[in-house]
């Protein structure tokens, strides 16, 4: 579809004075353009049709660029400047990794220790209003760190990062869980769902979620795997592990529905590091 030519002008002047795709794409809708001719206005003016898909206007995507390490060569094993991780699993639809030794068990301890003064029960995302919500889904403490508030979350960040050829920047900062006996989060999508009216102002911050890397802190005796419904994979939160997985756009088909199994003994902690498409401010 080609783009409107007024559509795309007022978009080119509005990009170049700084707004976002995101609250550009949701002015448009909310004037009443459709989502294709903004989808396509979008993709010729910021070049891109990746970011017209994560502005919101489209479920369809194709080979976009996104987090992930090069497992061009079927490595056992990936040499960052500081560890060597292993790579146990790999899954290419959905690409799900599980990197084993990704932190040293001192790490684990360490954030654990650290995140213990802000623990409080979890607060998610509110797609109604982007504000934060108490909810019954997720029955696990949670705290979030700021980006490199401290050498051991700055390190772990670093690594990440090179790991998965990902700008610093565009990560969140580290969020840790503690899940005690029964606590679980029920499945759910990392991404923000683009059909809710909260989403364009969470969107501001670095656009979508594009990838999660869930990293196990604390390994329980029974009970706590990760879990991806959709293609019936069960990943053992065992400490130093972590499961990584990425979704190229905000729509089940991505089948990046996952969950937190209830804990049945012992306790399990982890640490989420998320990682948007744009620097996340
Ligand atoms: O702790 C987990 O296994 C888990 C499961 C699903 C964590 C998250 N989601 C998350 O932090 O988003
Ligand atoms: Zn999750």
């Amino acid at each position: 579809m080609n783009a409107n030519p007024d559509l795309l002008k007022w978009l080119n002047e509005c990009l170049a004075r700084g707004h976002t795709p995101e609250s550009l794409t949701s002015t448009a809708l909310g004037s009443g353009w459709h989502p294709d001719l903004v989808r396509a206005a979008m993709a010729e003016a910021v070049g891109s049709e990746l970011i017209a898909h994560r502005a919101g206007t489209s479920a369809r995507t194709n080979g976009i660029a996104l987090p992930g390490p090069d497992l061009s060569q079927s490595p056992t094993f990936i040499d960052t400047s500081d560890r060597r991780v292993e790579v146990w699993t790999v899954l290419k639809h959905p690409r799900v990794i599980v990197f084993g030794n990704l932190l040293a068990p001192e790490e684990c301890d360490a954030l654990i220790e650290l995140a213990q003064p802000k623990l409080t029960r979890s607060l998610t995302v509110d797609n109604q209003t982007g504000g934060d919500e108490l909810n019954a889904a997720r029955t696990s403490d949670g705290m979030f760190f700021a980006r490199a508030e401290n050498p051991v979350v700055e390190r772990v960040e670093k690594r990440l990062s090179e790991l998965l050829r990902w700008p610093y920047e565009n990560g969140e900062g580290l969020q840790v869980l503690r899940y005690r006996h029964g606590a679980q989060y029920v499945p759910h999508y990392d991404y923000f769902d683009p059909a809710q009216p909260g989403t364009p102002k969470i969107l501001t911050r670095g656009g979508q979620r594009v990838a999660t890397t869930v990293m196990y802190l604390r390994t329980p005796e029974r009970g706590g795997a990760t879990v991806f419904p959709d293609i019936g994979l069960e990943v053992a939160p065992i400490k130093g592990s972590a499961v990584f997985f990425t979704y190229d756009r905000p729509h089940p088909d991505t089948k990046s529905l996952h969950g937190g199994m209830p804990v049945t003994l012992g306790e399990k902690y982890v640490a989420t590091k998320w990682m948007r498409e744009r620097e996340f401010v």
